[in-house]
C-alpha cells in the first residue's frame, strides 16, 4: 500500500517505539511527567519562545490560541484556504465567539502579503463594525500546494499587524518542512510571531501531539484552556518520548520527501489533462487539477485505490502527500499507475 493521503498517516518509528516503551512518566495534569516538561523545554529553546505546551492535535494548538488573542465578536483574518477556516469544523465560532474573514492571496501558493490582509482589516472603525482581533498565517501553507513564507515575509506582516496592535499567530503544522526547503531555522520563521502551533505528528513522524508556543503568561493561560477542551492528559511522556525523537532527529530527513514530491510533481505535470506548476512545489505536498482528464478526481483516487495508493480528492484536484513512508519507488509506482489511469 502507498499512502499519499497524508503525512498525518506516518507510524512511529522502531526509535520511537522503544523510546516510549522506556519513557519516564509523571502526571502532566500536576505537571509532573519529566518526559513531557523536557519537551516543552527542548521545543521552546529551538523556537526560541519562553515556553511550550504539549497539546493532542493541531487544532487544539490554533483553537486555544484563537481563544486566547481574541474576544466575543471579534473577527480573525485567515487565508481562504486555510487550514483554521475550512478544516477546524467552525470552532472558532462556537468556541470562541469570532468570526472569520477569510482574505484570498493573489496566486495559488495561499501566501497573504500585509496589503492584502491590512485592506480587511477592521480597525479604528464605527464600534458597529467587527473588530479585527487577530491575525492567522499558515507556513507551510497546505492547500496553498505546501508554499512556503520566508523569516522577511512574516516579518513584515507582523510588525504592521504589532504596529495596530494586532497579535499574530502562525499555523506551523509543518514549520519545519518550510524551514529545510529554505535553509532557514523554524525560530526565524517564526521569531516575529506571537504564537505558533507546529505538529509533532506529521512530516516529523510522531504517533500523536503538537506544541504549542509563546510567553511563559500565554502557555500558562494555554494549560488552562487545554484542560476546558478536555486536553489534559496524564501519563503522556509516553507520547512526548516520541516527540521528543520527532524534534530532533526527523528534521534532518525532510528534504527526502521534498525531492520525492519534486519527482512526483514533475512526473504528474507531463500526464494528459494534467495540470500543475512542478516547479512552485517546495515541500511534501503535490497538489494537481485534473480539470482536463475527462474524470473526476474522485474516480482517479477510486481507481489509484484497487492498486493500492491513496490519494485524497479536493474537488477539482487531488492531493499527494510524501513522508517517510513513502519511498521512490513508491513514486514511480504512482506515476505509472496515474498513467495507466489516464490513458
Ligand atoms: N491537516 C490534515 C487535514 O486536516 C486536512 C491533513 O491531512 O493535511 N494545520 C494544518 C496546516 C494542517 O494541515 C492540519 C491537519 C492541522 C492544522 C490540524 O492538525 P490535527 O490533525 O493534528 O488537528
Amino acid at each position: 500500500m502507498i499512502d499519499l493521503r497524508s503525512d498525518t498517516v506516518t507510524k512511529p518509528t522502531a526509535q520511537m517505539r522503544k523510546a516510549m516503551a522506556e519513557a519516564e512518566v509523571g502526571d502532566d495534569v500536576y505537571g509532573e511527567d519529566p518526559t513531557v516538561n523536557f519537551l516543552q523545554e527542548k521545543a521552546a529553546e529551538i523556537f526560541g519562545k519562553e515556553a511550550a505546551l504539549l497539546v493532542p492535535t493541531g487544532s487544539m494548538g490554533n483553537q486555544i490560541a484563537v481563544k486566547l488573542h481574541t474576544k466575543q465578536g471579534d473577527e480573525i483574518i485567515v487565508e481562504e484556504r486555510g487550514h483554521i477556516f475550512n478544516w477546524e469544523m467552525g470552532t472558532p465560532a462556537i468556541v470562541s465567539g469570532v468570526m472569520i474573514r477569510t482574505v484570498r492571496a493573489a496566486g495559488d501558493s495561499g501566501m497573504l502579503t500585509w496589503a492584502e490582509i491590512e485592506s480587511a482589516l477592521h480597525i479604528n472603525q464605527p464600534y458597529y463594525a467587527c473588530p479585527t482581533g487577530l491575525i492567522c498565517l499558515e507556513n507551510t501553507h497546505n492547500f496553498g500546494g505546501g508554499s512556503v513564507m520566508s523569516a522577511t515575509a512574516t516579518s513584515e506582516i507582523c510588525e504592521n499587524a504589532h504596529q495596530l496592535n494586532l497579535p499574530v499567530h502562525l499555523d506551523g503544522a509543518r514549520i519545519f518542512n518550510s524551514a529545510i526547503a529554505q535553509n532557514e531555522t523554524v525560530a526565524n520563521l517564526s521569531k516575529s510571531v506571537d504564537s505558533v502551533q507546529f505538529c509533532l505528528s506529521k512530516g516529523l513522524g510522531a504517533p500523536v501531539g503538537s506544541m504549542l508556543l509563546g510567553t511563559k503568561d500565554f502557555i500558562a493561560e494555554a494549560r488552562i484552556w487545554r484542560k476546558r477542551f478536555g486536553g489534559g492528559m496524564r501519563q503522556a511522556g509516553i507520547l512526548a518520548a516520541a516527540g521528543l525523537i520527532a524534534l530532533e532527529e526527523s528534521p534532518k530527513r525532510l528534504h527526502i520527501d521534498h525531492e520525492n514530491a519534486k519527482r512526483l510533481a514533475e512526473g504528474v505535470a507531463n500526464l494528459k489533462g494534467v495540470s500543475i506548476d512542478a516547479e512552485k512545489v517546495q515541500t511534501n505536498i503535490v497538489l494537481f487539477d485534473i480539470t482536463k482528464t475527462g474524470k473526476t478526481s474522485a474516480e482517479i483516487c477510486a481507481e489509484l485505490k484497487t492498486q493500492e495508493i491513496y490519494a485524497i480528492p479536493f474537488g477539482k484536484a487531488i492531493r499527494m502527500v510524501t513522508h517517510c513512508d513513502v519511498s521512490r519507488q513508491d513514486i514511480e509506482t504512482t506515476l505509472l499507475e496515474l498513467k495507466n489511469c489516464l490513458k
